[in-house]
Order: C-alpha cells, then sequence, then structure tokens
C-alpha cells in the first residue's frame, strides 16, 4: 500500500550537501583532533579558525532487516600542513557490512584500511567515480583537488559506525601534498 512507504525520494543540492528530509552532521577542525599527523600544524590552523571540513546529510529510511541507509558528504578542499581536508573516518559497527560510494563532483581519494591485515589501498573518488568498501573495512575521505568533493554512500541499515576503534590508533597511512601531487605515506615516517 502506498501510505506504507517511506519517503523514496529526495531532492538534493550538490553544492551543499543537504538533502531534504536527512539528519545534517558538521564536522569542524576542532572534531578531527588526532586525525592529521602533523600536530603542530593542526594546532596552528586551529588557532586560526575552526573551518568546517565536511557536512554529511544521513537519510535513515527503515531499520529493518535488508534496509539500507544513505547519505550525501561534502568535504570543503584545505590542508592542514601539508596533509589534505580528510573526514574522521571509520569502521561500521556491524563488521560486515560493506558500502558504496559514488563521486558526485570534485577531487579526492578514499584511504581504505583491512582491520584484520592492516593492509591499505588508495582509491580515487570524484565525479563518475564508484568506490566498495568492503565489509572489516576502515575508510576515511580526502579532498586532494581545489573544488568541493560531494558523493553518495549508500549502506545497510544495520552498519552502524565505530569511530573509536580507528581513532585508537589512528590509520597507518597519511596522504600528502608533494609537489603537487598525493603520495601515501606511512604515519610513522612523517
Ligand atoms: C557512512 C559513510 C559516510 C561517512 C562520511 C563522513 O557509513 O561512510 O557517509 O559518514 O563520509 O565520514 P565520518 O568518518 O566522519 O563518518
Ligand atoms: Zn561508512
Amino acid at each position: 500500500m502506498l501510505e506504507a512507504f517511506p519517503v523514496l525520494t529526495h531532492l538534493y543540492d550538490a553544492g551543499t550537501a543537504r538533502l531534504e528530509g536527512g539528519t545534517v552532521v558538521e564536522r569542524r577542525l576542532s572534531q578531527l583532533r588526532g586525525c592529521f599527523a602533523d600536530e603542530a600544524a593542526y594546532e596552528a590552523a586551529l588557532a586560526q579558525a575552526d573551518t568546517l571540513l565536511y557536512r554529511v546529510t544521513a537519510i535513515e529510511p527503515a531499520t529493518g532487516l535488508g534496509d539500507l541507509h544513505y547519505g550525501l558528504g561534502v568535504l570543503f578542499p584545505g590542508k592542514v600542513g601539508n596533509e589534505y581536508f580528510l573526514t574522521k573516518g571509520h569502521l561500521h559497527r556491524t563488521r560486515e557490512a560493506a558500502e558504496v560510494y559514488i563521486g558526485l563532483t570534485g577531487q579526492g581519494m578514499m584511504l581504505l584500511e583491512d582491520e584484520t591485515t592492516g593492509e591499505s589501498r588508495l582509491e580515487r573518488l570524484g565525479e563518475g567515480k564508484i568506490v566498495y568498501v568492503p565489509g572489516h573495512t576502515a575508510h576515511r575521505t580526502m579532498n586532494t583537488g581545489s573544488e568541493p568533493l560531494t558523493y553518495f554512500g549508500v549502506y545497510p541499515a544495520n552498519a552502524g559506525h565505530d569511530y573509536g576503534a580507528i581513532a585508537e590508533r589512528n590509520f597507518l597511512k597519511v596522504l600528502v601534498d608533494e609537489n603537487g601531487q598525493p603520495v601515501l605515506k606511512d604515519r610513522t615516517a612523517m
């Protein structure tokens, strides 16, 4: 019956990453303490301004088995030291839960880290790019361009977010700008 359906269509604005009817989360520099490798550069940037780094609007139409949640993200361009603006990054609370990212505008990359093996993978994310994030994989997004990076993510309703596990040990790799090119480095080499 039609009235039993949740809202199935949304208007979205790729510029602001606002999805009609969604829950908005905004993250500023002060909320990403510990994420950037160069702590001195982080403190200096924060002393200048508590810059808005990204905004995610999430839609959670239903929470049953087989249901999906989805979100529209916008990650603004910029750097802390030579490290690109990034998202906090997380594992899914339900570790098996995978996710699909679809790049809408801008240029960026996703850092994927297998929780079990510690193996890292870097995937391009931007207009026309799709990235599949398998289960048991920590994921973080970086904006490597000069425009806002917007993307759409779809994940199982029971995925949940676990920020604690990755925050404790952080990602093993760091993406930095070297002469205008993104270069992946070991955190320990920073
Ligand atoms: C949710 C999905 C994204 C992120 C967004 C912000 O599973 O992966 O919508 O929430 O990219 O990143 P974070 O790490 O702050 O949630
Ligand atoms: Zn996720």
